[in-house]
C-alpha cells in the first residue's frame, strides 16, 4: 500500500490498527493522499467506543478550542470574528468545462482551476498539529437510507460537534461488503493557521470546494460549523447531487409528528421554511413530536413515500431561546449535560449569555469578540452584542422530551402524509392552504417560496426574496432539473403527501401580525385533520383553504382563543394581483437561475396566471373565502 510508511509514522499503532481493519483501500488512500498532502504531525484514528469520543471531547478542551462552563459538561467554544456564519461566496462547486454553462448560477467554479487553488491552500495546513479521522453515518446505520462519511480535521470542536450531530458509524464502515467500499462521502477540512485564542488567522483564505462528482468536500481556513462541519451542509450538497442521480430526494427539513390524542393518531409531516419563517418553532410545536429540524432524505420504499432525519442533534440558533418562548430547549440549555454554546458570552460566573434569553445579563465577559463588555466597539466601530446573531448550540436530539424516539430510531424512516412550505410575507399568502395534487404543491407552494425582510417601521413592505424549497443554498445541480425530480418522486409514489402552504406573518391593516406566536398549530391540524378526510374545504386559485366553522373550534380547542370571523376573512382572502406578482417573480428568478428550465414549467405557471387574471375578472381582486368556484 503506498501510504503504509507515512501512516504507520503518524498513527500509533492502536490507531493504525484500527484503520487497516477496514480493509478497504479507498479509505486508505484517502487518509494516506491528505496525511501527505496537509502534512499533520499525528491522526487519531476514531471508532464509535466511547473512550475514543471521550478522547475527542478531552482534546477540543486541551488545545483549547472548547472551555467549560460552570456546569462541567457544558462547554463553550468562539469562531473568528469574521467566521460567524455561512461563507456564500467561498463556497463553490467544482465544475467541468462541459458542465459549467449550466451551473454558473449555482457559485462554481472551474474544476481544474478551483482543484488547484484549493489544493495549494491545502498544502501542509496542518503542520505540526494533531488530526482525527472520523466515522460517521448520514440518517441511520445500517439503513436503505445510510450515506457513510468519513471526517478528516484538525479541529476537535468539529470533531466533536459530529459526535453529538451525527452517528457513530465505523462499525458500519467494518461491515460494508467489498462492491461497497468507495460509496462513502469525504470530507477534509483544516482551521488552519489560529490566533492566540485558538481562531482561524487567514480567514481570506477560506474556501470550501465541492466535488459533487467524487463525493469529496474540501474546507479551509475555517471553524464556524456551517463552514466546517463536513456532514451538515456539505453532505447536504453532496446527497442532493447524488439523489438526483439516482431518483430519491435530500430536502431542507425537519420531520415531526402531529399528534391526535382524540383520534390516538400520529401523522408525520416534513416541513421546509426559510430562515426566520419559523422552522424550528414549527418541529417544536407544543404537545406535538419531533424527530428532526434540519434535513431529511425522502425515499420511495416500496410505493411509501419515507422519510429519516439525517442528524442525530441539533446546531439550533440560541438567539431568542428562553424560558417563555422555547422552554423545552431552554430547559436543556440550563441542564449539565454535553451541549457546546458557539459565540455566545460566558460571564464571570461561568454562565453562558446570550441575545434574547431575557435574564439579567452581565455587563463584562468573554464573547467571539474576546474581551467583552457593554459598549465595545469593534474594528469598524460598530458596538459588539452580548453574542453574535447566529450563536448556536450544539445539542443531541434525544435530549428532548418530545422527540418521538420510536421515528427517530426507525431504519426505514417514517411514512410522511403532510409537506408543509413556509414562506413569510406581510400580504399575499395565506395562513395555510392545501394543493390539489403533489405537482401543484411542487410548483405553486415549494417554488413560489419566499421570505421578507423586515423593516423596523411596523407594516412597512419588506423586500422579497425567493427560496424555493427553502433549499437554493444547497441546490448542487441546476434548478429546473431539481424541480422536475422533486415532481416525479412524488408521483411515483403509492400516496403522496398532501401539501400545504404555511405563511405565519400575514400582517393587518395597522400592520400588525394577526395571529399569536402558537396559532401554527391550528393550522398544523386542521392540515393533520384534512389527511384524514375529515374537514371541508373551499376552492382558490391555488388550492384548498379552511372554513371558518372549522378552524374557529381548534383555535378553542389548542388555544382557548377566539377567532374572529372578520379575522378569518381577512386572513384568507384571496389576492389576485399579488399571486400574479408572486408567479411572474418566480417566473423570473428560475429563468435566471437556470435556462434550460422545462418549457412545461413554465406553462405551468403561465396557466395559473390565466386562470387568477380570469378570477379576477370575475370576482374582483381580491376574494372571499367560499366565494370562488373552481
Ligand atoms: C442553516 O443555515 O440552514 C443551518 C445552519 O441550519 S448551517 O449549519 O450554518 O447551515
Ligand atoms: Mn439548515
Amino acid at each position: 500500500m503506498k501510504y503504509e510508511e507515512l501512516l504507520k509514522q503518524r498513527m500509533s499503532g492502536e490507531s493504525y490498527r484500527k484503520l487497516t481493519a477496514l480493509d478497504n483501500g479507498k479509505v486508505m488512500d484517502f487518509i494516506g493522499a491528505f496525511t501527505e498532502h496537509c502534512d499533520p504531525a499525528s491522526i487519531f484514528v476514531c471508532t464509535d467506543s466511547e473512550s475514543d469520543i471521550q478522547y475527542v471531547r478531552d482534546q477540543a478542551l486541551k488545545l483549547g478550542e472548547e472551555m467549560t462552563l460552570k456546569l462541567p459538561k457544558q462547554t463553550i467554544h468562539w469562531d473568528s470574528y469574521g467566521d460567524q456564519a455561512r461563507d456564500k461566496v467561498n463556497t463553490r462547486y467544482l465544475v467541468k468545462k462541459e458542465n459549467f454553462e449550466s451551473m454558473k448560477a449555482l457559485n462554481s467554479v472551474e474544476y481544474e482551476q478551483g482543484y488547484a487553488e484549493i489544493m495549494d491552500i491545502a498544502k501542509g495546513i496542518m503542520k505540526g498539529k494533531p488530526a482525527v479521522v472520523l466515522f460517521f453515518s448520514e440518517g441511520p446505520t445500517e439503513s436503505p437510507f445510510t450515506i457513510p462519511c468519513i471526517q478528516f480535521t484538525d479541529s476537535w470542536y468539529v470533531a466533536h460537534s459530529e459526535h453529538i450531530l451525527y452517528r457513530s458509524a465505523y462499525s458500519h464502515f467494518l461491515k460494508m461488503k467489498d462492491s461497497e467500499k468507495d460509496g462513502f462521502f469525504r470530507f477534509i477540512h483544516s482551521a488552519g493557521e489560529l490566533d492566540e485564542n485558538n481562531n482561524t488567522k487567514n480567514l481570506g483564505k477560506r474556501r470550501i470546494y465541492m466535488d459533487t462528482q467524487h463525493n469529496i468536500v474540501y474546507s479551509m481556513n475555517d471553524q464556524y460549523a456551517g463552514n466546517s462541519i463536513g456532514l451538515k451542509k456539505h453532505a447536504m450538497r453532496l446527497a442532493i447531487s447524488k439523489s438526483g442521480r439516482e431518483g430519491w430526494l435530500c430536502e431542507h427539513m425537519f420531520v415531526m409528528a402531529a399528534v391526535n390524542k382524540e383520534k390516538d393518531r400520529k401523522t408525520y409531516f416534513c416541513g421546509a421554511y426559510p430562515s426566520a419563517c419559523g422552522k424550528t418553532s414549527t418541529a417544536m410545536i407544543p404537545g406535538e413530536q419531533i424527530v428532526g429540524d434540519d434535513i431529511a432524505y425522502f425515499r420511495n420504499t416500496g410505493g411509501e413515500f419515507r422519510a429519516v432525519n439525517v442528524e442525530n442533534g441539533m446546531f439550533g440558533i440560541i438567539k431568542d431561546v428562553n424560558a417563555k418562548d422555547d422552554p423545552v430547549i431552554f430547559e436543556n440549555l440550563m441542564k449539565n449535560q454535553e451541549v457546546i454554546f458557539s459565540n455566545v458570552l460566558i460571564g464571570p460566573d461561568g454562565m453562558p449569555y446570550w441575545l434574547g434569553m431575557e435574564v439579567d445579563a452581565p455587563k463584562k465577559g468573554r464573547n467571539h469578540f474576546g474581551a467583552w463588555h457593554e459598549g465595545v466597539k469593534d474594528a469598524k466601530g460598530n458596538e459588539v452584542d452580548i453574542a453574535h446573531g447566529n450563536a448556536r448550540y450544539t445539542m443531541r436530539l434525544d435530549y428532548l422530551d418530545n422527540i418521538d424516539q420510536k421515528g427517530f430510531e426507525a431504519k426505514n424512516g417514517v411514512k410522511v402524509e403532510g409537506v408543509l412550505y413556509g414562506g413569510r410575507d406581510s400580504d399575499t399568502t395565506v395562513p395555510v392552504e392545501e394543493s390539489p395534487d403533489w405537482k401543484d404543491g411542487i410548483l405553486l407552494k415549494a417554488c413560489t417560496l419566499e421570505s421578507e425582510t423586515t423593516s423596523a417601521t411596523l407594516g412597512a413592505e419588506g423586500v422579497r426574496s425567493p427560496s424555493p424549497m427553502a433549499n437554493l443554498d444547497f441546490v448542487s445541480y441546476p434548478l429546473g432539473r431539481y424541480t422536475m425530480n422533486n415532481i416525479k418522486f412524488g408521483e411515483g409514489v403509492k400516496d403522496a403527501p398532501k401539501i400545504f402552504s404555511n405563511n405565519y406573518f400575514m400582517r393587518g391593516k395597522d400592520g400588525h401580525f394577526m395571529t399569536s406566536k402558537l396559532a401554527k398549530k391550528v393550522w398544523l391540524h386542521w392540515a393533520e385533520g384534512r389527511i384524514h378526510g375529515e374537514y371541508d374545504a373551499y376552492d382558490t386559485p391555488t388550492g384548498k383553504i379552511p372554513r371558518y366553522t372549522d378552524l374557529a373550534p381548534l383555535f378553542k380547542k389548542h388555544l382557548n382563543e377566539d377567532f374572529s370571523e372578520k379575522d378569518y376573512a381577512y386572513l384568507f382572502t384571496f389576492r389576485c394581483t399579488k399571486w400574479i406578482e408572486k408567479l411572474e417573480r418566480t417566473k423570473a428568478f428560475f429563468k435566471k437561475m437556470d435556462a434550460d428550465t422545462p418549457q412545461e414549467i413554465f406553462g405551468y405557471w403561465d396557466a395559473a396566471i390565466a386562470k387568477i387574471t380570469g378570477a379576477r375578472e370575475k370576482y374582483g381582486d381580491e376574494i372571499l373565502p367560499g366565494v370562488y368556484e373552481a
